[in-house]
């Protein structure tokens, strides 16, 4: 699915690097979309702040002027990563998920594909995890209260129609462009059977009224605990898979162990109008600042993004590099049993794309 390029003259790009790594890993998905910039328009960046460290420095997590500018002068973006503290701070609200919603991105889509050293044998792992992205928990509707018996603290979850429809559309869209078009719907009807029953509900629902547009695709079920079993035990049996916004979150990073680290999963945050790529991994303190984040999830990102926007020889020439770096496994950081640093990785990947 890709979002007409319909001949721009040229392309801004906001880079929000936000928190910890997030500020070694966009700077390598900067190089790699100017390394194949013989394959786009003109392309321009424009840097914006966010996060926790904006948040200690200026007492706002997700400035007005980051969201006008991608409003008003971006084309599309890439975010790093962010270090939301995980306890209650006055004032403070965590950017991304504010940003997905402000810029009404309701799509994460995020592929984990395995590299094979062998390009005869297809993928162990290939599969999308297509996570809604504006409700669910993530609303953050939560209540502390004190009762008789202590303190009681209640969450919201919403699911819409609207919302569990439109996911629904890109995950068959998504399913009918691949080769196996199976498309599993995760949730958790047997317990929630209110809000998880209106998400596959709503999904299930997608298929009609298109005039036999998805017959093609294959439509399975699975309860988000069992899928994760089989997630780890058979990854071969997922294709597409389609989730609310924690069990996506989290089925997403648990399926990057299949493929070796989190450092390699890439995603977009897609909506109507905009698009945002963001590695699937978080800011990672222990290792911030020490030159050795692996910068693959980032420039995937990059990839990724570029091909939503239908820019697809120069996402080809990018993922090519970076499945050419993998494969060898001569040149990788440490999260993947290498030695090398961040920029070792990057200058190596840039050499691939260049010649
Ligand atoms: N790039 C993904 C990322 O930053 N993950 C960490 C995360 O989701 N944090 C949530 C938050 O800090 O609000």
């Amino acid at each position: 699915r890709s979002m007409a390029t319909t001949a721009r003259k040229s392309l801004t790009i906001g880079l929000i690097p936000a928190d910890g790594i997030g500020r070694e890993v966009i700077p390598a998905a900067r190089e790699a979309i100017l390394a194949v910039q013989s394959e786009l328009p003109e392309v321009k960046f424009i840097d914006l702040l966010a996060g926790w460290e904006t948040f200690t420095r200026t007492g706002v997590a997700l400035p007005l002027e980051t969201v006008q500018t991608l409003r008003d002068e971006c084309d599309c973006a890439l975010f790093g990563s962010v270090s939301s503290p995980s306890r209650k701070v006055a004032g403070y609200s965590s950017p991304i998920v504010a940003l997905r919603k402000e810029l009404d991105l309701y799509a994460n889509i995020r592929p984990v594909c395995s590299v094979s050293a062998d390009p005869a044998r297809p993928p162990a792992v290939d599969l999308i995890v297509v996570r809604e992205n504006t409700e669910c928990l993530y609303v953050k509707d939560e209540k502390l209260i004190q009762t008789d018996n202590g303190k009681e603290a209640r969450a919201t979850r919403l699911i819409t129609e609207r919302a569990s429809s439109r996911i629904g559309k890109i995950a068959f869209e998504l399913a009918k462009a691949r080769p196996r078009k199976l498309l599993t719907i995760i949730h958790k009807s047997n317990v929630l059977s209110v809000t998880d029953g209106l998400f596959r509900e709503s999904v299930r629902a997608v298929p009609r009224g298109v005039n036999g547009k998805y017959d093609d695709v294959t439509i399975e079920e699975q309860l988000v605990d069992s899928a994760v079993y089989r997630l780890f035990r058979e990854p071969q049996i997922f294709d597409v898979m389609v989730a609310p916004n924690l069990y996506g979150d989290i089925i997403s990073d648990a399926a990057a162990a299949l493929v070796g680290s989190l450092g390699v999963i890439p995603s977009i945050n897609a909506g109507d109008a905009f698009v945002m790529g963001e590695p699937v991994h978080g800011s990672a303190p222990d290792i911030a600042g020490k030159g050795i984040a692996n910068p693959v999830a980032s420039i995937r990102s990059a990839a990724l993004m570029l091909r939503h926007l239908g820019y697809t020889s120069a996402a080809d020439k990018i993922d090519k590099a970076v499945n050419d770096t993998l494969a060898p496994a001569d040149v990788l950081t440490a999260d993947l049993g290498g030695t090398h640093s961040t920029a070792q990785v990057t200058d190596h990947i840039m050499n691939l794309i260049k010649h």
